[in-house]
């Protein structure tokens, strides 16, 4: 048995993997890690040596080297004391999956891959939406081409991958909130976790 619990969520840019988090933190007592947030809270650090290249590739859509991301989640589970991770966003490409299979091979079991399956199009008007708000530099749809083109081309395989363990549990995106969380727990409850 390995010191932490994990559950990767997958699913494209806007499929809800946020939103989802906040509910599944509140009934099921996780720590939520989303990469993406790392990432840019890493971006903003004014010491940090990786700003630049971050905000680089969060702008394009494309992935960070995993040797960032995996630290940025191994020091924040290591700094929260508990044992029970939904990492959120991650892993997004071969490069993250080995980097993370080198990495935590024997600290981290992955227990379940949640993926929020949501069309192109409804991704694209939720993050548009979100973005009159949000602040986020990848929220416009010129970035937005390029998240939903890495996700098709690199993220899409990780996902795939995980079947063929038999870990995905697949659900709906475009439902309202509180019925895709009711599909989550109805995945969640098996889990023993
Ligand atoms: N909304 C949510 N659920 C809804 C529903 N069921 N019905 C109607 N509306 C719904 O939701 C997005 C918006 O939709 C919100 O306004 C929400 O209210 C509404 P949210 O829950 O935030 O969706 P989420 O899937 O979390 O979308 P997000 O934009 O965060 O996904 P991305 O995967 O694109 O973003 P992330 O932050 O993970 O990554 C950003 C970038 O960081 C990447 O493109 C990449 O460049 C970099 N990155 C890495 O390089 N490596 C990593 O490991 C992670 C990120
Ligand atoms: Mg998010």
């Amino acid at each position: 048995m390995s010191q932490y619990n994990v559950v990767f969520v997958l699913g494209g840019p806007g499929a809800g993997k946020g939103t989802q988090c906040e509910n599944i933190v509140r009934d099921y007592g996780f720590v939520h890690l989303s990469a993406g947030d790392l990432l840019r809270e890493e971006r903003q650090r004014p010491s940090s040596e990786f700003g630049e290249e971050i905000e680089g590739h969060i702008k394009n859509g494309t992935i960070v080297p995993v040797q960032i991301t995996c630290s940025l989640l191994r020091r924040a589970m290591e700094e929260s004391g508990e044992k029970k991770f939904l990492i959120d966003g991650f892993p997004r490409n071969k490069d993250n999956l080995d980097g993370w299979n080198n990495a935590m091979k024997g600290v981290a079991d992955v227990r379940m891959v949640l993926f929020f399956n949501c069309s192109e199009q409804v991704c694209v008007d939720r993050c548009l939406n979100r973005g009159k708000t949000s602040g986020r530099s990848d929220d416009n749809l010129e970035s937005l081409k390029k998240r939903i083109h890495t996700y098709n081309s690199s993220t899409m395989p990780i996902i795939d991958h995980y079947r063929t363990l038999s870990l995905v549990q697949e659900m709906n995106g475009e439902k309202s909130p509180d019925e895709v969380y009711g599909d989550v727990k109805g995945a969640l409850d098996g889990l023993n976790l």
